[in-house]
């Protein structure tokens, strides 16, 4: 007997057994919810002959956050089409968005990868030659050893990659940790400049992924009267019903209902604004800092700065609160905002307008609402940070909840991400102790294969060793396509990795030939989730957690085999694969993750349970970021040296002051508008315009980017505004060149007032397509074409990702 689970109908069972319909009956109904790819049920057609179907659940389980549910249906062993989540309390289903859906076209796509290859021609050029597993795995466990043997195991490193999530996802470290290891990498691709900056500020353990240093959405609902969103767009980000851009459109309608408004700050007027143009305040990219530093100004001319709380609860606001080690010297936060210490400055609205390009009135206005709102909900996406001045963009923006002392308290927000609670009801296959001290931070791993043995503490941010004592010989990429692509300045990653005495193995391993892949000297084929067991615990939505156990829902391709037993064989050249298998099979360790997860938590299903059903899952409770420091700030300090916020930070002076940094690079004690590389005031005769990039709706960074149904829906097109079209002759729909300091790309114009004038915005994460031995133009429109390589000052991550100059001219 199944039991009663909340949000979900006793009836479900794996095999339909003609009762289709009554199956989904339970399901509720849909009315209204269609927004951005969360189909009503009424339009996915019923099974023409449901007797003889059976249904695998399975996940989305690339990047985005949501881990969206699927329901195949299968027949003849064949998938037939797919459902979605329907099951449960209509604001609890994990539907799936487009892309999602269009998941069968990638299970089936010509393009998979089918059998191990070998590379044939030049690294870069895409020849290979098909090979038998046997020597596949033979090869590889002889390159380890070489490594490991010649250089030893931190020449091993396993890049940054985060095409597929599940709980034997990728079990990469546990077979090399078995080898005795591999180089550590830190910080990832997402949240890097963040990531190292804000601990500074609000403690080493304010995470960007969690419900304590950040409040969540339904908050904002329940209590705010004013959102402010700096660079976040949960309809682009954050799709599909397992995410929150369904709560976001319930912001709206709560917070518009009592009175209050929605301020939209981004280059560009992106989705989640659009229709609702009057909530966007259109800013140059990379300046957000500039904003929040005349914001403050306004706060603190017009006495609305909250002393009790920044005399209370931080360190750094004015000279009384200032840490005695900087005490007398005019290093204050106020001291750098009235004009009175640092660059002796005032960063009046009038000093803004012209680096944002926001009236001065504009901005007073904002500061007003902001002083005025009874609960500011203050918060940023990762589109500001992912800026060579990422690092103090991030905290300046939280600086306006700060001095307004709006933390901690109902419908208030830290200046974070929405909060993005990891309640994991299951863990994944343990990866054992990797014995390899190093660690790079993930983005330097081009320089650690380049010049690896020059890195050091203090000028590429190694921890663990002062110095790195081996360049990178052997690259192992699992599920990404960072090597080029979702990296930085490809035509440099190219230049590196064709000097084969450099980086001399590279493993690539996916399910379609990637343009990371074009490197692999051994490439392979990998079975996806929904060819075989799989269970994911629920992404980062804040709405709900849960988890998904099902498939296989069809037969993998070709040779393609689960990585699991791929890497047991590779194990097995070493002697080794009882230990990494500990006797048992992927399907065994899954229930035994399953059960151990159960242990924990009374309300789950048993095993039989949840592999009957598919789907648990039960809503999450709202969050107030920081709300024990606001209650009791000596009870529950801050992990930082003094307990409270540091809006100065001696720990960052101390680094200011001896890290090695490239020209032109800063690293501040308290959070200043810093224009960084190739940021505002950069650009030249050559390149006179500013470029950014966003997260795009028809990829998941490049995961689904090569399916043609996808693209027609939103197409890889240069945001650019009449203003500097008109001035280039250029017309929507013509093609471009974009140009660089690192290369150039062809992509099709939209010309567009919704990007501000001065810059040109590009979606990432589309497929790089270049003559690489020729011209190297790109005719596929990667975004990381034109990005160049230069680590943050900080976190030495990829702040250059959404920083660039470029010309633009009619191709
Ligand atoms: N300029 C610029 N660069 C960026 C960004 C940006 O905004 N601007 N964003 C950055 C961010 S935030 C991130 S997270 C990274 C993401 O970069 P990546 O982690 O490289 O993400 P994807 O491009 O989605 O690549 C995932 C790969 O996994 C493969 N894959 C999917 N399922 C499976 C599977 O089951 N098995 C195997 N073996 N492979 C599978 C896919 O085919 C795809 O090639 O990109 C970063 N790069
Ligand atoms: N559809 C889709 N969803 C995704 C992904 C995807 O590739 N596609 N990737 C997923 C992953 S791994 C991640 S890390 C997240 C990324 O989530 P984010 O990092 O938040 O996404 P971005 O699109 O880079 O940036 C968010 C917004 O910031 C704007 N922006 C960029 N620079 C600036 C700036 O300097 N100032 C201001 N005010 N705005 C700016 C962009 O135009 C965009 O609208 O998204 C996740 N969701
Ligand atoms: S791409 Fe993201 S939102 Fe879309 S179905 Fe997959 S997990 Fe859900
Ligand atoms: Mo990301």
């Amino acid at each position: 007997m199944v039991k009663e689970i909340e949000g979900h109908p006793v009836s479900r069972r794996n095999f339909v057994k003609g009762t289709f319909a009554g199956a989904v009956a339970g399901a509720g109904v849909l009315g209204g919810a269609s927004m951005f790819g969360c189909a009503p049920k009424s339009e996915e057609a019923a099974a023409p002959e449901a007797a003889e179907e059976t249904i695998a659940w399975s996940q989305c389980n690339v990047n985005c956050g949501g881990n969206c549910v699927f329901q195949w249906h299968v027949k003849d062993g064949k998938v037939q089409y797919m459902e979605s989540d329907n099951t449960g309390d209509i604001d609890l289903q994990a539907r799936a968005c487009l892309r999602g859906r269009s998941m069968r076209r990638w299970l089936n796509s010509p393009d998979r990868l089918l059998y191990p290859m070998k590379r044939v021609g030049k690294r870069g050029e895409g020849k290979f030659e098909q090979i038998s597993w046997d020597e596949a795995v033979q090869t590889i466990a002889d390159k380890l050893k070489y490594t490991i043997d010649t250089y030893g195991n931190d020449a091993i490193y396993v890049n940054y990659a985060t095409g597929m999530y599940s709980a034997t996802g990728n079990p990469s470290s546990r077979l090399l940790n078995l080898l005795g290891g591999h180089l550590k990498r830190g910080y990832d691709y997402s949240t890097n400049m963040i990531s190292a900056a804000l601990p500074y500020m609000y403690g080493e353990e304010c995470s960007p992924y969690d419900d304590v240093f950040a409040s969540s959405m339904t908050e904002a609902e329940a209590n705010s009267d004013l959102v402010v969103m700096f660079g976040n767009s949960p309809a682009e980000t954050r799709m599909g019903g397992a995410n929150i851009v369904w709560d976001f459109a319930r912001v709206r309608e709560a917070v518009q209902g009592r009175g209050g408004k929605i301020v939209n700050i981004d280059y560009r007027m992106n989705e989640s604004a659009s229709g609702h143009p009057e909530e966007w305040l259109p800013i140059r990219p990379g300046t957000d800092a500039a904003l929040a530093c005349a914001l403050a100004h306004e706060f603190i001319a017009n006495d609305q700065v909250d002393l009790d709380f920044l005399h209370t609860y931080c360190v750094g606001y004015d000279e009384e609160s200032m840490p005695e080690s900087a005490k007398g010297q005019n290093k204050s936060y106020k001291d750098y905002i009235m004009g009175t210490g640092y660059d002796m400055v005032e960063k009046t609205p009038e000093w803004a307008a012209p680096i944002t390009q926001i009236p001065a009135d504009t901005i007073r206005q904002l500061a007003a609402d902001l002083s005025a709102a009874e609960a500011p909900f203050v918060v940023q996406g990762w589109g500001p940070q992912r800026h060579t001045n990422g690092e103090d963009t991030c905290r300046a923006i939280c600086m306006i909840p700060v001095l307004l002392g709006k933390i901690g308290l109902p419908g208030t927000n830290t200046g974070q991400r929405e909060a993005e609670p990891s309640v994991s009801l299951v863990g994944g296959l343990p990866s054992g102790k990797n014995p390899v001290k190093a660690r790079i931070p993930c983005y330097e791993w081009l320089n650690a294969v380049d010049h690896g043995k020059e890195m050091t503490a203090t000028n590429a941010g190694i921890t663990g060793v002062d110095q790195l004592s081996n360049d990178i010989k052997f690259l192992w990429n699992y599920a990404g396509n960072c090597i080029t692509n979702q990296h930085g300045d490809i035509n440099k990653v190219h230049e590196i990795l064709s000097d084969e005495s450099k980086c001399e193995f590279i493993l690539v391993w996916d399910t379609v030939m990637t343009d990371s892949a074009k490197y692999a000297d051994i490439l392979l084929p990998d079975a996806m989730r929904s060819e075989q067991l799989n269970m994911k615990t629920n992404g980062y939505t804040e709405w709900y957690t849960g988890v998904c156990v099902g498939g296989p829902a069809q037969e993998a391709p070709g040779e393609c085999r689960t990585s699991y037993d791929v890497m047991a064989d590779i194990a097995d050249k070493f002697g080794m694969k009882e230990q990494f298998t500990e006797g048992k099979t992927q399907e065994q360790w899954i229930q035994e993750i399953y059960e151990a997860g159960a242990a924990e938590d009374s309300e789950m299903p048993s095993w039989d349970e949840i592999k009957a059903q598919g789907l648990y899952k039960r809503a999450l409770p709202t969050a107030i970021g920081m709300k024990d420091f606001r209650d009791d700030p000596v009870a529950n300090p801050l992990a930082t040296p003094s307990g409270k916020i540091e809006i100065y930070s001696e720990q960052l002076a101390e680094i200011a002051a001896t890290w090695e940094l490239e020209e032109g690079d800063a690293i501040n004690p308290i959070p200043m508008f810093f224009a960084g590389f190739q940021g505002y005031g950069s650009t030249t005769d050559e390149f006179p315009l500013y470029c950014s990039g966003f997260h795009h709706k028809s990829r998941t960074h490049s995961s689904f980017g090569f399916i043609p149904e996808l693209e027609a829906v939103a197409r890889q097109q240069l945001w650019i505004n009449p203003a500097d079209a008109e001035s280039r002759g250029i017309a929507s729909g013509d093609m471009c060149s974009v140009k660089s300091p690192a290369g150039e790309i062809r992509i099709e114009a939209k010309v567009t007032s919704r990007i501000v004038p001065g810059t040109v915005g590009i979606p990432q994460g589309a497929w790089h397509k270049a003559d690489m031995f020729g011209d190297k133009v790109d005719k596929g429109a990667c975004v990381n074409t034109l990005t160049t390589y230069r680590p943050s000052p900080l976190g030495k991550g990829n702040g250059n990702a959404h920083t660039m100059i470029v010309q633009v001219a009619k191709a």
